[in-house]
């Protein structure tokens, strides 16, 4: 593999799922495959999960680990070209990424959508430079419009969680105070499309995501129909994606909320949700930490996601 950027990376979800399980069985079996490589971690944006998790997978795999918060002590970053930079960024990101490929085997890359400008956004501008300028292989960490990181550690989840052969998934709007990127529910839909599982997507009318993402996916407007026999729940906030709202909230509507009475619908399903989470506003209190919520083995399938993505990175040196 040189770069992982979206599921499109493996060559099927099934070969991703079944790296992933070998690597989760046998954690420490290729202490040697990253002996005197070193991953740099690159951070853009807020992080718990992601950057605990991928370092963990980097010392699984015999790494040395570099982590970056570029807007903690690193200068201030232009990303524009032909900018006149007389302002307050000190810095050229067409110089800093190949700098940053100097010191460095392998490059994970967190950059959120700006949710501003939907081109720049959907074109993936600044990890698009990170693979054309470092000269070394990147993967995302949650780019403008993917997390394809999560979505591996969600679908080994539902694989160990899962009672039938073709469970019915159902990715849930859920409200939120602060515009979020679409990025982890485009990703759960593009991995789910590629799965067998039934796969539906429900929010309020506004809240569409790209038909790229949402594929052959079943759209269903209405949440508690939605969730009528459903075997996992995915709850997840996104911000409207539509070009005349693009980025926006467009409603806090907490007749959203994953709640106990919502719960009731399903065919006692898991509740899924990538973290972090708002309680009452994307699930309630006794919702999360019922028996069924499995929040905190989906984050821990993140080290293993990672593993096995810096692991066939490493491969492909
Ligand atoms: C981010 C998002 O929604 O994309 C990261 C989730 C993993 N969430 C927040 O910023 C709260
Ligand atoms: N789920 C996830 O990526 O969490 P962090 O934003 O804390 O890394």
């Amino acid at each position: 593999m040189r770069n992982f950027t979206s599921v499109k990376d493996f060559a099927s979800v099934e070969e991703a799922l079944a790296k992933a399980i070998a690597v989760k069985k046998n954690p420490f079996a290729d202490q040697a495959l990253g002996k005197n490589r070193t991953l740099l971690m690159i951070f853009f944006n807020s992080s718990l999960r992601t950057r605990l998790s991928t370092q963990k997978a980097a010392m699984n795999l015999g790494m040395n680990v570099i982590v970056l918060d570029v807007n903690q002590g690193a200068w201030k970053l232009e990303t524009e070209r032909g900018v006149i930079m007389n302002s307050d960024k000190s810095e050229h990101l067409l110089e800093a990424i190949p700098v940053m490929g100097c010191y460095c085997d392998i490059i994970g890359v967190r950059s959120f959508a700006g949710l501003t400008d939907r081109e720049s956004d959907y074109n993936e501008v600044i990890l698009n430079q990170f693979i054309k300028y470092s000269g070394r292989p990147v993967f995302s960490m949650e780019s403008a419009t993917r997390h394809p990181l999560q979505t591996l550690a969600d679908l080994i989840t539902i694989e160990e969680y899962k009672k039938t052969a073709k469970p019915k998934v159902v990715l849930t709007w859920a409200p939120h105070p602060k515009a979020l990127p679409q990025a982890v529910a485009n990703s759960f839909a593009e991995w789910m499309n590629e799965t067998d599982y039934e796969f539906v997507i429900t929010h309020p009318k506004g809240y569409e995501l790209a038909p790229q993402f949402v594929g052959k996916a079943k759209v269903e407007y209405d949440q508690d129909k939605a969730l009528a026999g459903a075997d996992f729940v995915y709850a997840k906030n996104w911000s409207a994606y539509n070009e005349a709202d693009y980025g926006k909230v467009l409603n806090m509507d907490r007749s959203w909320t994953v709640t106990t009475e919502k719960m009731a619908l399903t065919n006692n399903a898991y509740f899924m949700h990538c973290l972090p989470v708002r309680r009452n506003m994307i699930v309630s209190d006794d919702v999360i930490e019922s028996p069924q919520s499995i929040v905190i083995p989906e984050a821990a399938n993140r080290e293993y996601s990672a593993q096995t993505v810096i692991k066939e990175l490493l491969l492909g040196l």
